[in-house]
């Protein structure tokens, strides 16, 4: 299982040099703030929030030096705090099944994050069915069959070419049949600036809500880290055609843009729910702003080495 501190290892390199000058600086004078400004943005950490960061150590440098650490850490917290699930997270009791749409572009790790989510509500004791509706290559099917086996849940797919909002439909019909606690909606993901995905977005959702009012009870998008900023702007897209409630952060293990995780927050004021740390079933962590923070920073040797 890989961890939040080796996940952020590539971009905690990136930042690790620069902080730990400011760390260790005696007078404001020795202090590079330009670069520790330059090095934030390098690790995609949104404009507003690097220039504020840099604004504020700045400020504190008149104060004592052991509190420098502290309150960057407590800032970086606090901007990941809004609208940020408190602990976490946890399968709603109600209603049965809850409906999750997972969206993204091309390639964000759409499918195998809802294998994790699946394998998450497992371990919850809850039964999870996956729904493939990503009709447009059959590869896409084959490879949520591949993860529905080898993890035991069941699924259903659509034939190659059909329509992605029948297969959702007829998935959530299964879902009730079968008793699902949880239904795991994968949608396929071409490139999210042609309109015809966004379009299939909505007739997807408009056929669950037609089965079940109310469903899908969450959208959450898929956000591929290796991407940083980029992502965001994707992210906003399918904000404006699908009311997204959630995002999920995959590949954040071989991302040095992880800075971009506080933009979410920030910029589209949807929670981050979840981390993929990892290829495997395991590696979907909640996600944990305290950790995340830590992992960024480093430990307190490992910066002022
Ligand atoms: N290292 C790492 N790799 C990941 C993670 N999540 C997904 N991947 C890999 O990213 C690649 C793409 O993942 P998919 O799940 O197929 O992405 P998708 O969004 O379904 O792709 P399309 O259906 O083609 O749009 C695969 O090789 C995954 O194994 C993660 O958290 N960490
Ligand atoms: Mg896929």
């Amino acid at each position: 299982m890989v961890t939040w501190i080796d996940a952020l290892a590539r971009t905690r390199r990136q930042i690790a040099g620069a902080l730990s000058r400011v760390f260790s600086g005696r007078a404001k004078e020795d202090v590079p703030f330009e670069e520790l400004e330059e090095t934030l943005l390098r690790a995609d950490v949104p404009v507003s929030l690097a220039t504020r960061l840099v604004a504020q150590i700045e400020e504190a440098y008149k104060g004592l030096r052991v509190s420098r650490r502290d309150m960057l850490r407590k800032i970086l917290r606090d901007s990941l705090a809004r609208g940020a699930p408190t602990g976490p997270f946890a399968w709603p009791s109600q209603p049965r099944p809850v409906v999750v749409l997972v969206v993204g572009v091309n390639g964000s790790g759409k499918t195998t994050t809802s294998a994790k989510l699946a394998h998450h509500a497992l371990r919850a004791g809850l039964k999870p069915l996956l729904g493939a509706t990503d009709t447009f290559r059959a590869a896409g099917a084959d490879q949520l069959k591949w993860w529905a086996d080898k993890l035991g849940v069941e699924s259903v797919a659509g034939a190659p070419h059909a329509d992605a909002a029948a297969v959702a439909y007829d998935a959530l019909d299964a879902a009730v049949a079968r008793k699902a606690d949880v239904l795991i909606v994968d949608t396929a993901g071409r490139m999210h600036t042609r309109q015809p995905l966004m379009k299939e977005l909505q007739k997807v959702r408009t056929a669950l809500n037609k089965r079940i009012p109310g469903a899908p009870h969450e959208t959450w998008i898929v956000l591929d880290a290796t991407l940083g900023q980029n992502a965001l702007a994707q992210a906003r897209v399918f904000h404006e055609s699908v009311a997204l409630t959630g995002a999920i952060v995959a590949k954040l293990d071989g991302s040095s843009k992880a800075g971009f995780v506080f933009g979410i927050a920030q910029e589209l004021g949807i929670p981050v729910l979840f981390a993929g740390l990892g290829e495997s079933a395991e590696s979907l962590a909640s996600f944990d702003p305290d950790e995340f923070v830590d992992a960024l920073m480093g430990a307190e040797q490992q910066v002022t080495l």
